[in-house]
C-alpha cells in the first residue's frame, strides 16, 4: 500500500480522507491556506504545509505548489477530494507526469466527461437514454430550426458547463435568439468556450444519480442510486438512498446503464452518473461526475462499502474483491447539509465565529464535519458546517431519527439552516416521498419559522445566542414552557460561553 498520501483539499472531505488513510496505515500530508491554519484537517494530518493565501486560486487550486509539496514530503499519491482540482484534467495529467498517483480516474476519462457534448455522444453510442436534443454543439444558423424540431420548452446548455452552470431555459421561440446570444456570451466568459447544445426541457424532474466504482482491471460495479431532488439553485440540500421512486427492476436497469457509460470511458475509481427522471419514471442521462461526491455517505450507509477507502486501494492497483451480486442494499439513509446561512434572507451565507457547536450522536447517526467550537466560517469557502447523515431500517424511521438529531444540534454564533431542514423533514409531501427538483420553490413557507409567542426580551436574548429558527421549531413541537426552554438555552450559554 502507499506509505504517504497528500490530501489536496480542505474541510470535511479532507478529514474524511485522512480518516480513511489512518485506517489503512497510510501517512497523511495536509495543505492549507491562510484561513485554514487553525483547522481540523491540519490538526489531524501527520504533516501540514501552508500553500498560500485564502483565495482558492492561490492555494487549493495552485497545481504547481501542491505538486511541489507532494514531492517535498515524499507523498506517493494525491487525493483531490471534490471541487478544487478534482475534475481538472491538467492536474491529473501533471500528477502522472511527475510520477505521483492521482487518486481518481485517468485524465482522459475526466476530459471526455468534462465536455458535455462529448459525454452525450458517448452515452448515445452506449445506448444510454438521452433527453431529446441536438446532435452535438449547434451553430447560430441551425440552432433555431433544431429548437423548433425538439419543441419548446428547450434548454440551452454550455458544452463546457455542468452542475447547473451555463444553462438557460427558453419557453418559446420569440425568446430563443436572445437567449442563445446570452448563453453563448456567458459560456465564453465562464469557460472560455462558447459552444452550446440543446435539450428538450423536462419540467420538475427528479434528480437521481448512480454511484459507480471501477478498478484498474476493467471491473466496474454500481452501488445503487441516490435521490438528490431536494435542492435549491443546483445546490443540493437533502440527499437520500435509496430513492422512494425506484423499484428493484428500475434500479437494476439504471445501474446497468450507468456501468455501461462508465465502461465506455474505461472508468477507474469512484464516479457518479447523473440522471433526471420525469413523472412517468422515464430516466435520461445528464452528465457524469468524475469524482467522489459530497453525498457519498448515504451510499456508504446503505451498502456498508467504504468508498473513500476503495478509491485509495484502487489507485494502488488493487482489484475490487466483490462482484455486483455481493452488493446488498440495507435500510435507508438521509443526509442533511447543515449550512451557516439564512433561509429567511434568500439563503445568504452567514459567516462568523462558531462560538459553540455540538453535533448530535447516537446509533445510526454520522456527522461529517471539520468544524470545532471556536472555528470560523469564512466567506472564502462554502459555508457548510457539517453533513448530518442518519441510517435506519426504513425511510420513515430515518426521517424520525433525522428530526431527533437536528433538534439536538447546537450551533451558537451564526445563523443556520437547521430550522429549515427540520421543516422539510416534517413536511407531509416530503414524508410521502413526493419530491422533485421544484420542491423548495413550491414551498416558500418552509423558509420562515413559525412565530412563537414569548417575551421579546427573552427572544432577543435567545436570538443573540442561538439560531432562532431552530429554537422556534423546538418550541412549536415540544409542549415545554417557553420559559423553561429559554432558561435551558441560557444555561448552555452560561456553561460554555461566559
Ligand atoms: C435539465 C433539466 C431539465 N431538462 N435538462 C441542472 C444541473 C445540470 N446537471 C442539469 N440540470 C438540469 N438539466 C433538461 N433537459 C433540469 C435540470 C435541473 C436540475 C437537475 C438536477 C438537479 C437539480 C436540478 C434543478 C433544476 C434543473
Amino acid at each position: 500500500m502507499f506509505n504517504k498520501i497528500l490530501i489536496a483539499n480542505r474541510g470535511e472531505i479532507a478529514v474524511r480522507i485522512i480518516r480513511a488513510c489512518n485506517e489503512l496505515g497510510i501517512e497523511t500530508v495536509a495543505v492549507y491556506s491562510d484561513a485554514d491554519r487553525p483547522s481540523l484537517h491540519v490538526a489531524l494530518a501527520n504533516e501540514a504545509y501552508h500553500i498560500g493565501p485564502s483565495a482558492p486560486g492561490e492555494s487549493y487550486l495552485a497545481k504547481e505548489k501542491i505538486i511541489e509539496v507532494a514531492k517535498r514530503s515524499k507523498a506517493e499519491a494525491i487525493h483531490p477530494g471534490f471541487g478544487f482540482l478534482a475534475e481538472n484534467e491538467g492536474f491529473a495529467d501533471m500528477c502522472e507526469k511527475e510520477g505521483i498517483v492521482f487518486i481518481g480516474p485517468s485524465p482522459e476519462s475526466i476530459r471526455l466527461m468534462g465536455d458535455k457534448v462529448t459525454a452525450r455522444k458517448i452515452a448515445q453510442d452506449a445506448k444510454v437514454p438521452l433527453v431529446k436534443g441536438s446532435e452535438g454543439a449547434v451553430s447560430d444558423v441551425e440552432a433555431n430550426v433544431i429548437a423548433k424540431k425538439i419543441g419548446y420548452p428547450v434548454m440551452i446548455k454550455a458544452s463546457a458547463g455542468g452542475g447547473g452552470k451555463g444553462m438557460r431555459l427558453v419557453r418559446n421561440e420569440e425568446d430563443f435568439e436572445g437567449s442563445l446570444r446570452m448563453a453563448r456570451s456567458e459560456a465564453r466568459s465562464s469557460f472560455g468556450d462558447d459552444s452550446v447544445y440543446l435539450e428538450k426541457y423536462i419540467e420538475n424532474p427528479r434528480h437521481i444519480e448512480i454511484q459507480i466504482i471501477g478498478d484498474s482491471h476493467g471491473k466496474i460495479l454500481h452501488l445503487f442510486e441516490r435521490e438528490c431532488s431536494v435542492q435549491r439553485r443546483h445546490q443540493k440540500v437533502i440527499e437520500e438512498a435509496p430513492s422512494s421512486a425506484i423499484n428493484s427492476k428500475l434500479r437494476r436497469k439504471m445501474g446497468e446503464v450507468a456501468v455501461r457509460i462508465a465502461k465506455a470511458v474505461s472508468y477507474r475509481g469512484a464516479g457518479t452518473v447523473e440522471f433526471i427522471m420525469d413523472q412517468e419514471g422515464n430516466f435520461y442521462f445528464l452528465e457524469m461526475n468524475t469524482r467522489i461526491q459530497v453525498e457519498h455517505p448515504v451510499t456508504e450507509m446503505i451498502t456498508g462499502i467504504d468508498i473513500v477507502r476503495w478509491m485509495i486501494r484502487i489507485a494502488y492497483g488493487e482489484k475490487l474483491t466483490f462482484k455486483q451480486s455481493d452488493i446488498k442494499m440495507n435500510g435507508h439513509a438521509v443526509e442533511c447539509r447543515v449550512y451557516a446561512e439564512d433561509p429567511e434572507m434568500n439563503f445568504i451565507p452567514s459567516p462568523g465565529k462558531l462560538v459553540y457547536v455540538r453535533a448530535p450522536s447516537g446509533p445510526g447517526i454520522r456527522d461529517d464535519s471539520s468544524i470545532l467550537s471556536g472555528s470560523e466560517i469564512t466567506h472564502f469557502y462554502d459555508p457548510m458546517i457539517s453533513k448530518l447523515i442518519v441510517w435506519s431500517e426504513t425511510r420513515e424511521s430515518a426521517i424520525k431519527k433525522m428530526i431527533s438529531a437536528l433538534r439536538e444540534y447546537i450551533v451558537l454564533g451564526v445563523k443556520t439552516n437547521i430550522g429549515f431542514l427540520l421543516r422539510v423533514m416534517n413536511n407531509e409531501e416530503f414524508q410521502k416521498g413526493d419530491i422533485d427538483t421544484g420542491f423548495i420553490d413550491r414551498h416558500p413557507d418552509l423558509l420562515t419559522p413559525p412565530s412563537i409567542d414569548i417575551k421579546p426580551a427573552l427572544v432577543a436574548a435567545a436570538l443573540a445566542m442561538r439560531n432562532a429558527s431552530n429554537e422556534a421549531e423546538i418550541a412549536k413541537e415540544k409542549p415545554v414552557s417557553n420559559w423553561k426552554l429559554l432558561s435551558r438555552k441560557l444555561a448552555v450559554s452560561r456553561n460554555n460561553l461566559l
